[in-house]
């Protein structure tokens, strides 16, 4: 029987970036994830007898709110909800079997790199019927209703099993849990030619995949351990655990540390990746070099052709605006469109859907393509190591081939994390102060050509999104972008990015510090970051 509870609103159920993060407490309050999922019901239109897909990164309190959604969906009058075995679906798989199954949508339990455990964080959001996340015109629809709810739906239930792959039947809808691996690993079989991988790894070459104890360990295991032969062994932080071990499950230098020492070390492994805690972004290591998110989409984009799914070429590159510019040449030289698009997955959705782009990626640590609709770790890493597999060149040399041909955009992300929210937003508003007054004047030698605040308009659906970075270009086409992060839980993240141009003429050895030098120096003078927000330092570098 459909039971009507009595809710008053949130003030703060704003989907952010990537859907509502919060502390797990957050989320524990009464009637806090129900009045969320209640409001996304009450937001998308009828769904009598529809199917919805519901999966989580395995964090704390995932099991959960997985009963609870389920139960909501019964009395809301989902006709099916497909669910992770254990509740487990990383965000890439959760792509993959609502595009497969057809399935009215998804809800997605992830606060992707952000830590787990009763004391971290916890999030939500929901995907549409292509797969992708929930565009900006469905999360203020769902904000708007989040505002002024009165009342939830749910049935009175028992909790479902959620480790048996089996059906199940409650308040009417059935509960079907689902492998959350086979599906897409299948679907990576598709897209790659896994005998050459295979038959790389069986030549001797050796690869480290670590997992940070979150949700790729299943499927890192079963793809790269088991199918392409590279052993368990190959895999580190492969069981996902509810506090990811304690970790911060970010792939990037600081976070995963250990790997990057042993990619730097004189007996490392030819090849490093890692996954974050939902399994959409990805870390690639050569032995004894890194490769930036940005220079690693503008690679596998100019190599992606050496993989049978994109043997007929790429229709289009889609790269988020702080996202270096290096995509750009490779699309410039392979005569395709390269389309810039505000931060967050959201904004390649209709792009992919239209054929206009095929491969998208962001400086944030995702790549993906048309094959799903978010970013995909495990597919990043499969592509890297079919390229390698058909140039049977080391990570360092098809690097430095790639900036010998098309010049190398020195770049690195700054972050200030923990900032005070009316610091970080005085920061802001005083950049865009002075926006007009900036263009000709000269910062620590280096002379400013163009500022302004990033506006998009999609241009496939018209829709138009405004104050998405401030972006202040130099003479030489070097570039500083100030923008606040939209995923975190307490305060404020102030991310600066930085790049220089350096054409293949140029000095292509450089150390990205040293390289950026002046233009960390300007950064900091142009927006008054010390007085700000009282820091000298950024709190990490990636
Ligand atoms: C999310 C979004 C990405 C975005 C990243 C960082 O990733 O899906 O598109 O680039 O956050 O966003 P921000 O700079 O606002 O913190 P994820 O992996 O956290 O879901």
């Amino acid at each position: 029987m459909i039971r009507t509870v009595e809710t008053t609103p949130f003030a703060d159920q704003k989907p952010g970036t990537s859907g509502l993060r919060k502390k797990v407490r957050h989320f524990q309050q009464p009637n806090y994830i129900q009045n969320f999922v209640q409001a996304t019901f009450d937001s998308l239109g009828a769904h009598d007898g529809a199917t919805l897909v519901l999966g989580g990164d395995g964090r704390y309190y995932n099991r959960e709110v997985i009963q609870i959604v389920l139960r909501m969906a019964a009395a809301n009058g989902f006709g099916r909800v497909l669910v992770g075995q254990g509740g487990i679906l990383s965000t890439p798989a959760a792509s993959n079997v609502i595009r497969q199954y057809g399935a009215f949508g998804g809800l997605i339990l992830s606060a992707s790199h952000n830590p787990g455990g009763p004391d971290e964080d916890f999030g939500i959001k929901y995907n549409i019927g292509n797969g992708g996340p929930a565009p900006e015109a469905i999360t203020e629809a769902i904000y708007a209703r989040s505002q002024v709810i009165d009342r939830y739906l749910t049935v009175d239930a028992d909790d479902i099993d959620l480790d048996t792959v089996e059906e199940t039947v409650i308040g009417g809808m059935t509960v079907q849990v689902i492998d959350p691996v086979a599906d897409y690993a299948a679907l990576m079989e598709r897209l790659f030619d896994f005998d050459a991988i295979r038959a790389l790894i069986a030549s001797g070459f050796r690869l480290s995949f670590d997992a940070m104890s979150a949700v790729t360990g299943p499927y890192a295991t079963e793809i790269l351990g088991r199918r392409l032969g590279a052993g368990e062994g190959a895999i580190l932080n492969g069981v996902p655990l509810p506090d990811f071990g304690g970790h911060h499950p970010d792939p990037n230098l600081v976070h995963a540390k250990a790997l990057y020492d042993a990619l730097m070390a004189p007996d490392a492994p030819d090849f490093g990746a890692a996954s974050d805690g939902d399994g959409d972004r990805n870390l690639i290591i050569g032995r004894g070099i890194f490769i930036t998110p940005s220079d690693s989409l503008a690679m596998l984009a100019a190599n992606a052709h050496l993989a049978p799914g994109y043997a007929g070429g790429l229709k289009g590159i889609a790269r988020s605006m702080p996202t270096s510019g290096a995509a750009d040449r490779v699309a410039e030289a392979l005569g395709i469109a390269l389309y810039e698009t505000p931060t967050g997955w959201k904004f390649f959705g209709t792009l992919l859907d239209a054929g206009l782009a095929t491969i998208c990626g962001e400086e944030s640590a995702g790549t993906g393509s048309d094959h799903v609709r978010e970013k995909d770790g495990l597919w990043a890493v499969l592509l890297w190591l079919n390229i390698l597999a058909v140039r049977r060149q080391s990570v360092a040399d098809i690097a430095t081939e790639h900036w010998a041909k098309y010049g190398r955009n020195y770049y690195a992300r700054h972050d200030y994390e923990g900032v005070d929210s009316a610091a970080a937003d005085a920061l802001m508003a005083a950049l865009r102060g002075k926006l007009t007054e900036l263009p000709g004047s000269t910062v620590n030698g280096l002379k400013i050509v163009s500022a302004d605040d990033f506006a998009y308009i999609d241009p496939v659906d018209g829709s138009t999104s405004q104050k998405q970075g401030i972006r202040i270009g130099f003479d030489g086409g070097s570039r500083i972008v100030y923008r606040l992060s939209g995923t975190g839980t307490s305060g404020a993240t102030l991310r600066v990015y930085l790049e220089r141009y350096e054409p293949a003429t140029g000095d292509l050895t450089q150390d990205t510090p040293v390289a950026l030098a002046d233009l960390i120096a300007a950064a900091a003078q142009i927006a008054g970051i010390a007085a700000h927000t009282g820091r000298n330092a950024p709190d990490v570098v990636t």
